[in-house]
């Protein structure tokens, strides 16, 4: 390397130490024009103010058809008492699944909430049916003590493959209680008021890790079946561990970069070896500079 490209790496690389970071729901000059194209400002002024949103035709509803196939079908594989009901671990099992995972708008909504080089968190399947009990109030950052940080770790979409509506279980939601930045307590849990997140058919309703909610039973004949896709800002430990599809020549051959990068492969975490003499540098100075966008 000449002298000039030698100072100017260096200053690259002091730049990116020193680079500003975002705040919480702040926008970067970069995704703006994404987030204009979307038409997603509402979701985003939504998602920072009430702690969740709903995200308008994210596809087409025929994809929905054929993910709604795809976990059915994972889910009579599902060893137990879940068997029929859930299935987990979906990434990189079927095309639709990686597909939904990417969708331009879930991809740039979860930019702006649990910021650049996010991970892929959980993804999982479940079949709700008729006299299926509700599920009690909770914020989903449900192994991080209080008070979470201001900035969002982990952003869930609920992907109804037939819609959601409040008598099929909704989702129901506590709107604005991110806020509190804490765990409801047990006083809290015994008579929630909560809101029905009702969706159609091809929009997903999407919440942030702080914010408190619940789901109703079922009280109709059929099935609600929805891929709950949770990402996690990038230097938090995923629940579902997808190694095993990096060391996969052929898939990471075929997978899209945006996929790549949820699964990890831009990490510096765990590249030192007894003989490299420390951490990829490169990768380091990368992540670096995208913990703060
Ligand atoms: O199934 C639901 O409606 C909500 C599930 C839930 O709480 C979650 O995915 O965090």
């Amino acid at each position: 390397m000449g002298k000039a490209a030698k100072e100017n790496a260096v200053e690259n690389r002091i730049e990116r130490y020193s680079q500003r970071t975002l705040g919480p729901y702040e926008v970067s000059e970069a995704l703006k024009p994404t987030i204009e194209r979307l038409n997603l400002w509402t979701n985003v002024n939504e998602l920072r103010d009430q702690g969740y949103t709903i995200v308008q035709d994210v596809c087409e509803p025929e994809l929905m058809d054929e993910l709604r196939d795809v976990i059915h079908a994972f889910a009579e594989q599902t060893d137990g008492p879940a068997k029929g009901y859930a299935a987990a671990m979906l990434l990189g099992r079927h095309p639709v699944v990686d597909k939904v995972a990417t969708l331009p708008k879930i991809l740039a909504l979860t930019e702006v909430s649990v910021g650049k080089g996010m991970r892929a968190g959980q993804f999982i399947g479940s079949i709700k049916r008729e006299g299926m009990p509700a599920l009690g109030l909770h914020a989903d950052q449900n192994w991080m003590p209080a008070p979470f940080p201001e900035h969002n770790l982990l952003l869930t979409y609920c992907i109804p493959c037939e819609g959601m509506t409040a008598e099929g279980g909704a989702t129901t939601i506590v709107p604005g209680s991110q806020n509190l930045r804490r765990h409801p307590t047990s006083e809290e849990l015994e008579d929630p008021v909560t809101i029905p997140i009702e969706v159609e058919k091809g929009s997903v309703a999407v919440w942030d890790g702080s914010v408190w909610h619940a789901s109703g039973a079922r009280t109709i004949p059929g099935t609600r079946t929805v891929l709950h896709a949770t990402y996690q800002r990038l230097y938090t430990q995923p629940i579902d561990n997808y190694d095993y599809l990096l060391n996969d020549k052929k898939y990471v051959e075929n997978a899209s970069p945006e996929l790549l990068s949820l699964l990890g492969t831009d990490l510096f975490y765990g590249t030192a070896t007894p003989t490299s003499g420390g951490t990829n540098m490169d990768k380091f100075i990368k992540i670096a500079s995208m913990s703060k966008e």
